[in-house]
């Protein structure tokens, strides 16, 4: 398994005053780094992917569609279309990363609710929508993840069984879900149960404290979570994922009001050793 560390924790839109960051990284022993795809230029995505390479760090991308811009299950025709093309766009950029995974809650646009559950026109969007972008994914060698989150985040796909619902479906070799610690010690009964049943499908994976600071601290990241990866075949990436005092704009939309650690490079230092404690990483 390999450890990442996401850039949500300093921004969601990584610039040329966050490169700097990737030195620290690198510094920190990580194999990798996950961009926020969503707000970056094709420009920036050179101009990383050239740093990325020149520190021997690999990419991966995450995306966290505004629902008022894109929506892949909205009733809105237009919000559709344009959830296709934003995924096109987000696999451009990951392309130019040489990303090899684009995670996160692709399943639903972020920020509208219906004041109900998932309907059955809603998954069938859903499944069409990926079934449409699975092949452009796979033409760049980019594989899917969808990510499950929870319930005051999104009222779509919330469970590890839902996301596999959705995925099973779409029956693609590119699309796979993603789970996160943090949602899972929300949502699911037992996180390590849910992740069996889903073995081989799950295509990503999020560290994240119950807090959204250091992982190994709280609740919800925890030994057994490693041995079930293990214990599954996972060999891919354990990606860390923390929210600072400087990432405000997805923070705030994800409801994330308060700073989680001392210093923001707590979460990324003290996070990366007890992952590699955990898998016997150096
Ligand atoms: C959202 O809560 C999340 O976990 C991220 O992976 C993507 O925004
Ligand atoms: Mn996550």
């Amino acid at each position: 398994m390999k450890i990442g560390m996401n850039m949500l924790l300093w921004t969601d839109t990584p610039g040329t005053e966050h490169l700097h960051l990737l030195e620290d990284i690198k510094g920190w022993g990580f194999d990798g780094v996950e961009l926020p795809l969503d707000d970056l230029s094709e420009d920036m995505a050179r101009l990383y992917a050239g740093e990325l390479q020149r520190l021997g760090l690999e990419a991966t991308g995450i995306v966290a569609m505004p629902a008022e811009k894109a929506d892949p299950i909205s009733s809105d025709r237009k919000l559709r279309r344009c959830a296709v093309e934003y995924m096109r766009s987000c696999i451009d950029k990951a392309h130019i990363l040489n990303a090899s995974v684009i995670a996160g809650p692709l399943y639903q646009g972020l920020g509208r609710f219906s004041g109900m559950g998932p309907t059955s026109m809603e998954k069938e969007r859903c499944v069409e929508y990926l079934r449409e972008t699975a092949p452009y994914a796979g033409e760049k060698g980019i594989l899917l993840a969808g990510e499950a989150i929870n319930r005051f985040e999104t009222y779509f796909v919330n469970t590890v069984e839902q996301a596999c619902e959705i995925i099973d479906q779409v029956d693609s070799p590119y699309v796979g879900i993603h789970v996160d610690t943090y949602h899972g010690n929300m949502e699911e009964l037992d996180v390590c149960r849910a992740w069996r049943a889903a073995g081989d499908r799950i295509f990503h994976v999020h560290i994240s404290e119950n807090t959204r600071g250091i992982p190994g601290t709280g609740n919800a990241v925890f030994p057994e979570i490693f041995e079930t990866l293990r214990e599954i075949g996972y060999d891919r990436w354990l990606t860390i994922e923390g929210f600072g005092k400087s990432s405000r704009e997805l923070a705030a939309r994800l409801h994330l009001w308060r700073p989680f650690a001392e210093r923001d490079e707590d979460i990324a230092e003290k996070g990366y050793a007890y992952i590699a404690s955990m898998i016997g990483a150096e």
